[in-house]
């Protein structure tokens, strides 16, 4: 019966003819430029500063078709529609540099959004629909990071606890939040200056403490979403790969540390479960340090880091659906794309000063070629009815129903939106 229903819709799907595309697309901020680039993955073809964004634009995120734009100077929210190329929107948090907006996070199927707010301690909560705040509370001390977990109604806050006078750090914490009730779960202590967060394939927390730049180095705390706890404490000095025996555990807690050298900066997390650091190389060879994420050790640390040759300043890495890097290389003006061994792939000049991307994933795209249509309807029903079959990554696009599950009633929604009937594939919560 339930397979016979199935058929139904995918013979009606097939010949509604109703098929929607695009070419994948990295987005790009330019943090001296202040502009917008963007890179075709099909062509190659890389369009620069076809947009302005605000004043130090430190941020950028795509969702629901909208490009977002976090801008810390202006302290301002920037929207783009990605059909046009233009901007379309615009919030205001106010307060310029004495709020220094950092980075964004979206709750309750984008209804709203969460806003860190670095110099005024505070998180910026946003009504998506009316554009407008719904309310602004105390989150941490200087919050950099933010991670939603829709599915669990909780968020995650890196608190670098930056001092900026003397310009030193306190201790700093990871808060987690209710995205329900906006309260204060819990307090974590981490490492120092953690900054930026990422959830691994076995939905653990990475949490990157960059260290203070000078004597302290950076670490990595994992955090279990579950319980809010922090594992065993585990120190790998400056031997990447190598795992010596538990220095110390406690009974209870539930994760892991581990060192990796360095200060490294924006995390990302790829489909096959290796961690990507973005970390500077600011003379002239960019630098990349991985680890693989499940069983926590490091391939390439401080002491033998991925070396992107020429391309100095590497700030942000984005793993793509295909397990492969883009790295913004803020000093050298472009994106290498790279592979987990650091083999680099491909170069794109973007303007000057790249500082983060992202990619134009599309709700709905199950199968993960840019367009929608009568495939990904049978690849989500074939998934739903036990076949062994393999979702790609990002998972979010095989809950178009966005209710943190992955059943037969996303099938349904999308063949009817398929069949112009049903609403539009909203941006799922599976992680
Ligand atoms: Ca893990
Ligand atoms: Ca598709
Ligand atoms: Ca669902």
């Amino acid at each position: 019966m339930l397979k016979k229903s199935i058929l139904i819709l995918v013979l009606l799907v097939a010949f509604s003819n109703m098929v929607w595309g695009a070419d994948p697309i990295a987005y790009i901020i330019n943090g001296l430029a202040y502009t917008l680039s963007k890179i075709n993955l099909k062509t190659d073809l890389v369009t620069t500063n076809f947009a302005t964004t605000g004043i130090v634009p430190n941020q950028i995120v795509i969702r629901d078709s909208l490009i977002y734009v976090v801008n810390s100077g202006s302290a301002d929210i920037h929207i783009y529609n990605m059909n046009t190329d233009t901007k379309v929107d615009s919030i205001n948090i106010g307060g310029g540099w004495a709020r220094n907006p950092w980075a964004i996070d979206f709750s309750d199927c984008s209804r709203y959004a969460y806003v860190t707010c670095f110099t005024a301690d505070s998180l910026f909560k946003i009504d998506m629909v009316t554009k407008s705040k719904v309310d602004s509370f105390y989150i941490g001390d200087g919050p950099a990071g933010i991670l939603i977990l829709e599915k669990l109604n909780k968020g995650y806050v890196c608190n670098t606890a930056f001092i900026s006078y003397p310009g030193n750090y306190g201790q700093g914490t990871v808060t987690v939040f209710d995205t329900q009730g906006d309260s204060i779960l819990k307090v974590i202590n981490v490492g120092t200056n953690p900054q930026y967060l990422d959830l691994d394939n076995e939905g653990e927390i990475y949490v990157i403490c960059t260290g203070d730049y000078s004597s302290e180095r950076g670490i990595i705390y994992i955090i279990d979403p579950i319980l809010d706890m922090i594992k065993d404490v585990v120190e790998i000095g400056g031997s990447p790969g190598f795992k010596p025996p538990k220095l110390w555990s406690r009974k209870g807690t539930m994760i892991d540390s581990f060192e990796i050298g360095g200060s490294p900066g924006i995390i990302s997390i790829s489909p096959d479960n290796i961690g990507y650091l973005a970390a500077g190389g600011w003379e002239t060879d960019g630098e990349v340090y991985t680890f693989c994420a499940k069983a926590d050790t490091v391939f390439h640390g401080s002491l033998n880091p991925i070396r992107l040759p020429g391309n100095s300043g590497v700030v942000s890495v984005s793993a793509f659906q295909d397990s492969t890097v883009y790295t913004c290389n803020f000093q050298a003006d472009n994106v290498t794309r790279i592979d987990s061994s650091g083999n680099i792939l491909k170069t794109y000049y973007v303007g000057d000063g790249p500082q983060h991307l992202t990619f134009n994933y599309t709700n709905g795209d199950v199968n993960g070629n840019w367009s929608l249509g009568l495939d990904d309807v049978i690849l989500l029903a074939k998934y739903c009815c036990a076949h062994p079959v393999k979702l790609p990554k990002p998972k979010w696009r095989s809950d178009p129903n966005c209710d943190c599950r992955i059943n037969l009633g996303d099938v349904i929604y999308l063949a009817n939106y398929l069949l112009k009937s049903g609403p539009a594939p909203k941006h799922g919560c599976v992680n």
